[in-house]
């Protein structure tokens, strides 16, 4: 084939490189609404050990409060980001594909009838993943499913600093054992949280009891702007071991809609995104997106945010890497 001929040749179609590509650096063009998806179009693995993220979905919504659904949430992010996997990310400019290896792991097995088994099945299938050496990041389900991998996490790094965003605090007293408002407080009582250097953003819901987190509520970062409540947040966790657990309901229902609990006068998704990626020089060990629950959601807001936040995450250990 000639030069010209080559340079003016449309490439080949290739499609459902979530199960045909074994390059765990490669990543094809493929058409948006065709293929098998997986997040981002990662290869489905197992092989945890030669990988540098782990994706999981974790699809456990029996301990919801309010609307439930947010089991659907794995299918419903990995479905929505298929438009991040097809360019170089934005605003990053690069291919964190070409840096870190990420594989979906797919859904973790958890059985809803047999509630019992659900804090060690999370415990045990997180536990084997981090013990690889990944790192995991985790789509819920409901927010609940961070006490069970947060005990792996501490397990394997110790006491952990939490950077949570979230409208609710997550540390009411519990009535009961399953309950996605009461397991920071369970985590905190049974020392898988440093208190004093966690970090809670975004609150916008009342609780007479204070844990003792530091926290920025919504109208807080309303009022000052995302560069002073970064600065607070970086020099708040700067040198620990951070996990990042992410409810979608910290934005604005506007702007996530589909999630169990909704509260109004929340967060924009430019300015949570403006936060995150000024996060970089965060040791985060670990990730988990909860609280996305499709049945409520419209035209997939929720679930394209959702989808970006973790994209964005991604890219941020990939600039760590670099
Ligand atoms: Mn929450």
């Amino acid at each position: 084939m000639s030069k010209d001929t080559e340079k003016n040749s449309i490439p080949s179609l290739l499609s459902d490189q979530s199960w045909k590509n074994d390059d765990l650096y490669r990543r094809f063009h493929e058409p948006t609404y065709s293929g098998a998806t997986s997040f981002l179009r990662r290869p489905y693995s197992l092989a945890y050990d030669k990988a540098d993220i782990v994706i999981a979905g974790i699809p456990f919504d029996c301990a919801t409060t309010y609307r439930p659904g947010c089991r659907l949430g794995p299918r419903a992010v990995r479905s929505a980001s298929v438009q991040l996997a097809e360019l170089p990310s934005f605003p990053f400019g690069f291919d964190p594909f070409s840096i870190l290896r990420v594989i979906d792991s797919g859904d973790f097995i958890l059985n809803p009838h047999q509630p019992e088994t659900i804090i060690s099945g999370i415990y045990e299938q997180s536990s084997a993943i981090i013990n690889s050496g990944a790192s995991l990041l985790s789509i819920g389900g409901d927010h609940f499913i961070s006490y069970p991998l947060l005990k792996a996490h501490a397990e394997a790094f110790g006491p952990i600093s939490l950077l949570q965003f979230d409208a609710h605090c997550d540390t009411w007293q519990s009535i009961g054992e399953f309950d996605h408002g009461t397991m920071f407080l369970r985590a905190i009582n049974e020392g898988l949280i440093n208190v004093e250097s966690s970090i809670q953003v975004g609150l916008r819901t009342h609780n007479d009891i204070d844990v003792g987190i530091k926290q920025i509520t919504s109208p807080q970062i309303h009022e000052k702007g995302i560069p002073a409540v970064l600065e607070q947040i970086l020099a708040h966790l700067k040198g620990n071991k951070v996990y990042l657990s992410f409810d979608i309901d910290v934005l604005d229902p506007a702007y996530a809609p589909g999630t169990g609990t909704p509260v109004s006068g929340g967060l924009a998704s430019w300015q949570v995104l403006e936060i995150l990626r000024g996060l970089t020089s965060l040791n985060m060990i670990g990730f988990d997106l909860v609280e996305v629950s499709p049945p409520f959601d419209h035209a997939e807001i929720t679930s394209i945010v959702a989808a970006t936040i973790i994209h964005d995450w991604i890219c941020l250990k990939a600039l760590q890497k670099s």
